[in-house]
């Protein structure tokens, strides 16, 4: 019985333990700053913000929309991070993998970031509905440059992982 409750007890303290502690969106791999970032944290950055941004199919059927949006471009973040770039010929071979909890992935590459407009439209949003995202949170990746969003729009996000091509 004893041993039950204090099962029970642990149980207890460790679901409050995760409550109090959100998840932070990690940016780690090919950088000099590997960072833990907080909603908090995205605030302080330039924020970005939208009304409503709709997730399309590849048939270009509206799957939903986000509203009320904000977040941060993925390229503030890189830039902060500081990709481990030592020989400038190979800037082109890297990738930025954006992955979710569940496993999820997609992945950016250092071209279409830094050569075009992509970089800026890449969010990672800490917000929808005007509010701390409530389902599949704390922090999602949309795509505003996409035509079919769906393919890189990843719920729950949990890294930016930075590598480069073998
Ligand atoms: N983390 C995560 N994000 C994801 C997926 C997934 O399996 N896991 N599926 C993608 C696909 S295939 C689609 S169609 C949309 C669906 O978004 P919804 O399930 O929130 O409507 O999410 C995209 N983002
Ligand atoms: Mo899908």
């Amino acid at each position: 019985m004893k041993k039950v409750l204090i099962i029970v007890l642990l149980t207890t303290f460790n679901v409050i333990a995760q409550k109090k502690e959100p998840q932070k969106l990690k940016v780690s791999g090919a950088v000099e700053n590997s960072m833990a970032l907080s909603i908090d944290d995205l605030k302080t950055k330039k924020v970005v913000s939208g009304k409503a941004f709709k997730i399309v199919s590849l048939e270009g059927q509206v799957k939903k929309t986000i509203a009320a949006f904000r977040g941060v471009a993925l390229k503030s973040l890189l830039d902060e991070a500081k990709i481990l770039i030592t020989n400038p010929k190979e800037k082109g071979q890297f990738y930025v993998s954006v992955v979710g909890n569940d496993g999820q992935k997609v992945i950016f590459s250092w071209s279409e970031l830094y050569n075009g407009t992509t970089g800026d439209k890449a969010l990672i949003l800490f917000e929808d509905n005007g509010r701390p995202i409530a389902k599949d949170g704390p922090f999602s990746l949309i795509t505003t440059a996409d035509i079919f969003t769906e393919t890189r729009y990843v719920r729950s996000v949990k890294s930016i992982e930075v590598g480069k091509i073998q």
